[in-house]
């Protein structure tokens, strides 16, 4: 054996031993493991939105890993004018989290795959498209989406980021406009919440 044969060899069986230990340390966030994660958006209202159809509530997003994102939740309107009604809001995951200040920190749609903006069904989709709920304008309505594009789990996992409720329905990217295409013509943010890991239970 060659002194460089012998280097080469010496520092594979050297990595085996060390790296794979450098590796174990690591947390395991893109777990295989059967693992449910549950995570909370308590929301608030838009500061800079000069509008009175903000929402309040609370919403509970869980999944267990490899299975479908459930996000429920009671959503109450406080519009304070006009008679009670049943409106579409746009309804999305946002790139940040850091809305403490305002909801318009949120940045916009996240969209870690760079595609357009969709339903929650469309095969083209911001991971953050989850459509329009509805609600009430002065009630409290039970909302329940179930996803399979987006995740608390791996790489683009949208814990720490947002969810928003729109000012407008969103019309699912249909039009053939610039805010089509990137918010679904959804308008300004009226409430908003930062998506919390709660709890994490091995199955
Ligand atoms: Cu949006
Ligand atoms: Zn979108």
């Amino acid at each position: 054996m060659s002194i460089f044969a012998a280097v080469v060899w010496l520092s594979v069986v050297s990595c085996a031993l060390v790296c794979s230990q450098e590796t174990s340390k690591k947390p395991n966030l893109t777990t295989n493991e059967n693992v449910t994660r549950e995570a909370g958006c308590l929301l608030q209202d838009n500061v800079d939105y000069n509008g009175n159809l903000m929402f309040s509530g609370t919403i509970k997003l869980t999944q267990t890993s490899g299975a479908a994102l459930t996000i429920e939740g009671n959503i109450t309107g406080q519009a304070t004018v006009g008679t009670n009604r049943k409106v579409e809001r746009g309804f999305h995951v946002h790139r940040f989290g850091h809305i403490f200040e305002s909801c318009n920190f949120s940045g916009s749609d996240f969209n870690p795959f760079n595609t357009k903006h969709g339903s929650i069904t469309s095969q083209n989709r911001h991971v953050g498209d989850y459509g329009n709920i509805e609600l009430m304008t002065k009630g409290t309505v039970s909302i329940k989406v179930t996803d399979n594009l987006s995740s608390l789990f791996g790489d683009n996992s949208i814990l720490g980021r947002s969810l928003v409720i729109h000012e407008f329905e969103d019309d699912l990217g249909v039009k053939n406009t610039e805010e089509s295409r990137t918010e679904g013509t959804s308008g300004r943010i009226v409430s908003c919440c930062v998506i919390a890991l709660r709890d994490e239970t091995k199955n």
